[in-house]
């Protein structure tokens, strides 16, 4: 396994650049009150682009990162609808529109009751950069409503949907901004969502993705970012000379993310041990075969029932309350939320002979968890690289709305296995350090930013 991040800069370069990243950091952080996500994600990314851009003034004098952390538009609206009792609801929504300078806004919509600007800003800035390393023509944002879908029937999940689109609908279109999927949000929202664009604007365009099949949606759109997360993983254990084959691997969450992992992960040999909701992880040490998977599918996309129902189908442990970084596994996959593994998590981890992580869900780490891993020598591809499958084939979908045309299950496949390559070949070029051994962090952070700052500087100030 690589070694850990060594420091770059001659101590004197370091201090100045930490400076330089403090100063930043507390003007982000006074214009910025009460997002301590969104200033989490903006101190990540500034601790290396301010020194990447030390000897840049293109980008210092055009103030770049400060431009990108700072979103084109934030659009806050109410939402009322009637539940099943008649009863009025009203929630909060959002679209943050953070980057349009390589492509239409494009990033997913969350409904869960945790949405708040702060989280919708850090996963907007995220996705600017995320996008930028498909090289796909895609802009940043991302949206939500802090809606709990837990318990609602299938009515009312709709009337909150068409009441949503009724206000966001004014604000994207195919070439403006292009809303998916995230947390909350899966195939039935998308269609309600669709639906009720088509009814307001009488058109039938690509104006989100994750449709399903039959209107326009991609093939493989539903597994791309679990598959996507587990290519990343083949690639980077591949780069340092191992494989996924024989390795006990562990996962955290249960839905779109974390069940396509666990396909993927089965078919290319590694042994799944554990999965996850928000009231606790499943640890079944037999492995979660195809069999096992099929009815967590069934359970959460379907049923939309709790993990504990597996653990007594299956005879194995449910740890309420707990995550799965106690058990013991060579790999492992955050894929519920943000802030999942803490440095506890990460101390658990390494103790339990963790080798690499690739991140699912959006910042699962928090930021002393990262020291922690990388410290311990454990490989980190982060969540803008890892997971950015599942927006890759969101732009796959968007082209082939634009060509009135659908590409095969393989076709599709084929795509993403070449767009994961080439994120890990970025990554592993700017990720390279003078010591040896490889940043993924620092690799996804510069290659994200290169090409959003470069399309910034050709286009103006604006
Ligand atoms: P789903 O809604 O399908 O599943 C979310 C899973 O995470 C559920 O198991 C849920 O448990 C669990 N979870 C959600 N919030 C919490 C919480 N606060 N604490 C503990 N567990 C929680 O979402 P996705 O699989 O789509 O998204 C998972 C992650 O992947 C998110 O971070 C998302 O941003 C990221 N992502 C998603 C992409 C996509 O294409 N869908 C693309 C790239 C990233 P419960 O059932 O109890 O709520
Ligand atoms: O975080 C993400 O990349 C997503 N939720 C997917 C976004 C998209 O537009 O497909």
């Amino acid at each position: 396994m690589a070694s850990p991040a060594a420091a770059q800069n001659s101590p004197s370069t370091a201090l100045d650049s930490n400076a330089e990243v403090n100063a930043f950091l507390n003007q982000v952080a006074t214009r910025n009150p009460g997002e301590p996500e969104f200033l989490q994600a903006v101190h990540e990314v500034a601790t290396d682009i301010v020194p990447f851009t030390a000897d840049k003034p293109q980008y210092r004098d055009a103030r770049i990162l400060e431009r990108m952390a700072e979103p084109d538009r934030i659009i806050s609206f109410r939402v009322c609808w009637t539940d099943d009792n008649n009863e009025v609801q009203i929630n909060r929504a959002y679209r943050i529109q953070n980057n349009n300078a390589i492509g239409p806004y494009k990033g997913g919509l969350r409904f869960h009751p945790s949405v708040n600007q702060s989280v919708l800003k850090f996963l907007a800035f995220e996705q600017t950069l995320k996008n930028s390393l498909t090289s796909l023509p895609m802009g940043g944002g991302k949206g939500g409503a802090d809606f709990d879908p837990k318990g609602r029937s299938d009515a009312e999940v709709m009337r909150f949907c068409q009441a949503f689109m009724t206000e966001l609908s004014r604000h994207i279109g195919p070439n403006i901004d292009v809303p998916a999927g995230d947390i909350g949000v899966g195939g039935r929202e998308i269609g309600y969502l669709f639906g009720q664009y088509k009814r307001l604007n009488t058109r039938f365009e690509g104006v989100l993705t994750g449709k399903g099949p039959s209107f326009g949606g991609s093939l493989i759109r539903p597994e791309a970012t679990g598959y996507g997360v587990v290519y990343m993983m083949h690639n980077m254990l591949a780069h340092a000379g191992q494989s996924i084959e024989g390795k006990t691997c562990l996962v955290s969450g249960s839905g779109n993310v974390a069940t396509f992992c666990v396909e993927k992960l089965n078919s290319m040999g590694g042994k799944v041990v554990t999965l996850s909701d928000s009231s606790g992880f499943i640890h079944d040490p037999d492995g979660i075969t195809d069999e096992k998977l099929a009815y967590v599918m069934d359970l959460k996309g379907n049923r939309r029932g709790r993990i504990d129902e597996y653990a007594k189908a299956f005879g194995c442990d449910f740890v309420a309350n707990a995550r799965p970084w106690i058990v013991p596994g060579q790999l492992a996959f955050p894929c519920a939320t943000q802030n999942e593994v803490n440095e506890k998590d990460a101390a658990d981890l390494v103790k339990g002979g963790c080798q690499a992580m690739a991140e699912g869900a959006n910042m699962p780490t928090t930021p002393a968890a990262v020291t922690a891993l990388q410290e311990a020598g454990v490989l980190l591809v982060p969540a803008k690289a890892a997971n950015a499958g599942g927006v890759a084939v969101s732009g796959l979908e968007m082209s082939q709305n634009s060509l009135r045309y659908a590409w095969t299950r393989d076709e599709v496949d084929a795509r993403l296995q070449t767009i994961m390559r080439d994120i890990h070949e970025q990554c592993a070029g700017y990720g390279e350090q003078t010591g040896g051994g490889l940043d993924y962090l620092k690799g996804a952070n510069i290659a994200g930013f290169v090409k959003v700052a470069d399309a910034m500087l050709a286009q103006g100030v604006n």
